[in-house]
């Protein structure tokens, strides 16, 4: 079967894209967030799935049982701004959802965030993840969902990818201007996979107040077993098998889950420029990164 050509990245208001997360834009500027609602915000192959899948069984779990098992979640969860041709748009699926709250996925940089969101003053959980294992999962989805721009080879990647020249933007300036975003808008959580990964209970305790949840013990314990790698990679609603653009041949979209995998992808000279040119670009000492945990 011949495979659509790979779509070209333009510059859009200073970012990167690709015309299936621009082709909406009005529509998408005008979203109507309401104050119940959650956005769920990271750059793209940050944690964003792991996030949506925690967040709807803290909500969903036990009250929508059937959904669960029927629903895959990224139908649950809307990807706000992309738009393809004769599938719905995330915006309208988002509008339709049934549940309160709703929970909405975006990956777009902080300046491009519908306003109704700030006025609202709803909640959003914004998942980071450190640059190198978050390159290498974007080097790998980039060859399994043709839906991308052709990633080529890793070592021209890796110079896009610190050029900036990704899809969605540069991840410098992604999770910098996240982060300043925090310092004036209080119902922003920020989490990191890195800490996920260390000791989810810990996180956990973090996530749920912010959300003004208290789950019980065994609720958690749920949760915990239910989004874990393992379950999710095998979990048909969890691991994108239903998604046509994504080739899981090429690579699953539940690839490795782990912190670390750079290791196995960047030689040594690329991994010292990398850090010459990462120390400065991220000068902020607050907004720290684990490579390893
Ligand atoms: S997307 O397509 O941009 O929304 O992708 P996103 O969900 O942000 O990121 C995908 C990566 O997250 C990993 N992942 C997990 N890691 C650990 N535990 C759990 N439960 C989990 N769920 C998803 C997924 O495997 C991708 O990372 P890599 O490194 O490629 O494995």
């Amino acid at each position: 079967m011949d495979l659509p050509p790979r779509p070209v990245p333009f510059d859009f208001h200073g970012v990167s894209m690709i015309k299936c997360f621009t082709d909406n834009w009005d529509n998408i500027q005008n979203f109507k967030a309401r104050t119940d609602d959650i956005l769920i915000a990271a750059y793209p192959k940050a944690g964003t799935t792991w996030v949506s899948y925690i967040l709807d069984l803290l909500y969903f779990g036990q009250t929508c049982p059937e959904r669960q098992v029927s629903v895959p979640l990224h139908e649950r969860v809307p990807f706000l701004e992309i738009s393809r041709p004769s599938l719905s748009t995330g915006k309208d699926l988002a509008d339709l959802l049934p549940t309160t709250p709703r929970l909405i996925k975006t990956h777009l940089p902080v300046q491009f965030i519908p306003k109704s969101f700030w006025e609202q003053n709803s909640r959003i959980v914004y998942m980071a993840r450190n640059a190198k294992d978050n390159a290498v999962s974007y080097f790998h989805f980039g060859h399994m969902n043709n839906v991308l721009p052709d990633p080529g080879e890793w070592t021209t990647f890796l110079t896009n990818f610190m050029d900036g020249k990704m899809v969605f933007g540069s991840w410098y300036d992604h999770v910098n201007s996240w982060w300043e975003k925090k310092q004036t808008y209080s119902n922003l959580h920020y989490m990191f996979y890195e800490d996920l990964i260390e000791d989810f209970g810990r996180e956990m305790e973090k996530l749920c107040p912010f959300l003004g949840l208290s789950p019980s013990v065994e609720e958690k314990e749920r949760v915990s077993a239910l989004s874990a790698f393992d379950r999710m990679k095998q979990n048909k609603m969890t691991n994108f098998s239903t998604v046509q653009s994504m080739n899981q041949k090429v690579s699953a979209f539940m690839r490795k889950g782990i912190v670390g995998d750079w290791k196995n992808h960047f030689t040594v000279a690329q991994n010292e420029r990398f850090d010459e040119d990462y120390k400065q670009k991220m000068k902020n000492p607050l907004l720290k990164f684990r490579c390893e945990v």
